[in-house]
């Protein structure tokens, strides 16, 4: 403990980043982080589950929990991200709504302002993507509605994307919540996702950003091998699930031009999250209404919660 923690005690504790799809949490918890360990895209539902990010200050810890964005579930799959989005709420010390400030107010928000309200958490409001709003003024009914719907602790607006306000006002906003108490994790553990689940979400992450329409929500991405054939050499093989054999043919595309677009921009990022080269394989897997099954989605780390 330094002179300065005998008047002010190190505070720690768990902030979880909720909202609806495509609101920015993904993004804002890469910038807080600052490494890349969520998969981002413009598809709604990019996040599929929980993921865990470290933030060390000399005055607190932050445990940021990355979550689902909150949609009406369909699926098994979509029933358990909001099962994980519920049980986030559950156990944090404080909560962050982060709401797309470019976009108009609806039934959703509603919804989500609703599981806030039932968590009776102290919560902060961050209105992002404020780089997108030209006129600052068209924010005061926005804020006006939110304000009165619950006791937020600060409104904060921001660019998760631009930087803006993120690294410099947030986590001392965030740590002023937090109990006291001593660090929960190791100044180099940033993350509880492992190097596999980060390689498959990078994987992942390139199909959303190069396809549309259903492909997005029938994907998904398991590595199936993982050979350290030398030191500074890994070869992987990484499984990608679709539904049906229409939904194959179009992640592979015309002579595989998609598939290897996909291959190259994964291995880019891959290549800088192992520190050495691979070589990275794909193969495309049609499995019936995997969004079903329970087995596949334990395996993908899709958890009940
Ligand atoms: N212009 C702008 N775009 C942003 C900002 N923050 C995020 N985005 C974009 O919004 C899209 C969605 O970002 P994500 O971080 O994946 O959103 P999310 O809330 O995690 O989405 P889900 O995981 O689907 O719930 C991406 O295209 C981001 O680049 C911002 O501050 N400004
Ligand atoms: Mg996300």
């Amino acid at each position: 403990m330094t002179a300065n923690s005998q008047t002010r005690e190190f505070r720690s504790g768990y902030v979880a980043l909720v909202g609806r799809p495509n609101a920015g949490k993904s993004t804002l918890l890469n910038a807080l982080v600052g490494q890349k360990i969520a998969a981002v895209s413009d598809k709604p539902q990019t996040t599929r589950f929980r993921i865990q990010g470290v933030i060390t200050e000399p005055e607190g810890q932050i445990v940021l929990v990355d979550t689902p964005g909150v949609h009406r579930p369909g699926y098994e799959m979509n029933r358990r991200m909001m099962a994980t989005v519920q049980d986030a709420l559950m156990g944090v010390d404080l909560v962050c709504l982060i709401r797309d400030a470019s976009v108009s107010t609806g039934s959703g928000d509603k919804f989500v302002l609703e599981l806030i309200q039932r968590a009776k958490k102290p919560a902060l409001l961050l209105l992002n993507k404020i780089d997108k709003v030209k006129d600052k003024t068209e924010l005061l009914p926005l804020l006006d509605w939110y304000q009165n719907e619950y006791d937020w602790r600060e409104l904060i607006p921001i660019s998760a994307l631009r930087g803006d306000d993120v690294n410099d006002v947030l986590p001392v906003e965030m740590i002023k919540h937090l109990p006291e108490g001593e660090p929960l994790f190791g100044e180099d553990e940033l993350t509880d996702q492992s190097v596999r689940t980060m390689v498959a979400e990078i994987v992942r992450e390139k199909i959303l950003l190069t396809t549309h329409e259903e492909i997005p929500y029938v994907t998904a991405v398991v590595v199936e091998k993982w050979d350290e054939e030398r030191e500074d050499f890994t070869r992987i093989h990484c499984a990608i699930f679709v539904e049906r054999t229409s939904q194959k043919k179009i992640v592979i595309g015309k002579g595989a031009a998609r598939l290897k677009e996909i291959g190259i921009q994964a291995r880019a990022d891959i290549e800088s999250l192992i520190g050495h080269r691979c070589h990275l394989e794909l193969f495309v897997k049609v499995e019936k209404d995997w969004r079903d099954k329970v087995g596949l989605l334990d395996d993908l780390g899709i958890r009940q919660g």
